[in-house]
């Protein structure tokens, strides 16, 4: 059977964008019962950007948890794990910072983004990041990453570490991991600027949604999303040059799982004040219940730690094996 892996970092807060981009299609793939699906909390991509009170990072990392099991992930179909609980993500990482070269580091975006200007004051895990998530990937053999479109080119450098690793040793061992980037909503854009993503890190909270917001919240940030005077157009062709509106659109199908041309067949015609209600009502029908759930969740961590706990013991059944293997490609002398 095919092996799904996708992460997440606890960093605090999951926005709409996580939720349609990855969540939601981690669950369809889990219940689609033709994949084996690991899903993990990535904490030791978590302290990448920034280093934070090691209570705030355990709070974020069960709440993660807590927002996996609320959209839907069920941990006995899904190996449900922490990245720091797996050691073998981080002893896999290593020889990949050996295997990966500074040039192909140093071209991703997400890295000049992030650490914008002030590179040398960035620390070298940001610089690393993508080596420990093609650790990730490869440590369980995985072939196939259900991401956003954000993370497209760290899965081409996974692909590009693999085949230079088998290259280099002479073997066939890691697969070449396919992307699965698909829907209406890979890139989720601002609410208040349609050319950025909506991401969890903007200083402003208008700009996106969280899993855990109100429903009056989650439709006031909806009624005040930025769009623009003209109603809605009957093709998506109509939409080209007004990315806020087609942010919206695209939002309204992948909540309501159908194609954006469906969304305009009902709409098309109408003015976004209207839409926006039908949005607003929509978007608190479906994610009200998931903040609820991960509130109830989090009154036991207890139970949440154990989860991972057992999590862990599955995942390291597949990870220890092909950490040992690697280990016996590369030399790594064990007695
Ligand atoms: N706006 C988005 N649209 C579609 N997919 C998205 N993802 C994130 N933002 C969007 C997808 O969510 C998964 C988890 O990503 P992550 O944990 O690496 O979070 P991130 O990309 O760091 O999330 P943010 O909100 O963008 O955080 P900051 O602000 O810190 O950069 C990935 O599959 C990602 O594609």
């Amino acid at each position: 059977t095919p092996r799904v892996f996708s992460g997440i970092q606890p960093s605090g807060g999951l926005t709409l964008g996580n939720y349609l981009g990855a969540m939601k299609r981690f669950v369809t793939m889990q219940d689609a019962g033709t994949h084996e699906t690991i899903y993990c909390m990535v904490d030791l991509h978590a302290i990448t950007a920034r280093l934070v009170p090691a209570d705030e990072l355990i709070h974020n990392t069960r709440e993660l948890c807590a927002g996996f099991i609320a959209v839907g992930i069920d941990p006995e179909k899904s190996v449900l794990i922490n990245q720091s609980q797996v050691p073998e993500h981080a002893q896999l990482a290593w020889i990949f910072n050996c295997v990966a070269r500074m040039g192909w580091m140093g071209r991703m975006t997400q890295w000049k983004d992030k650490a914008g200007k002030n590179a040398e004051a960035a620390s070298l895990g940001l610089f690393a990041y993508p080596a420990l998530m093609a650790a990730d990937i490869l440590v369980y053999h995985a072939t196939h990453v259900p991401v956003g479109e954000d993370q497209k080119q760290h899965l081409e450098l996974t692909r590009d570490i693999a085949a230079k690793f088998n290259h280099d040793y002479g073997v066939d061992f890691f697969p070449i991991t396919e992307p699965v980037i698909e829907g209406a909503a890979t890139r989720v854009m601002n609410l208040q600027d349609g050319t950025k993503k909506m991401s969890k890190s903007d200083p402003s909270d208008k700009t996106r949604i969280n899993l855990t917001d109100s429903a009056d919240e989650i439709a006031k940030k909806i009624r005040k999303a930025k769009t623009d005077p003209d109603p809605l157009p009957e093709a998506l062709e109509g939409l080209e040059t007004r990315p806020e509106a087609r942010n919206l659109v695209n939002i309204y199908a992948a909540l309501a799982d159908i194609d954006p041309q469906a969304v305009l067949d009902q709409h098309a015609g109408g003015l976004f004040g209207q839409f926006k209600m039908a949005l607003a009502d929509l978007a608190v029908d479906k994610l009200a219940p998931i903040s609820t759930e991960m509130t109830r969740l989090m009154a036991d961590p207890a139970e949440i730690d154990r989860i991972l706990g057992r999590g862990a013991e599955r995942a390291r059944e597949i990870t220890v094996p092909i950490l040992d293997r690697t280990y016996d490609i590369v030399g790594m002398l064990r007695s």
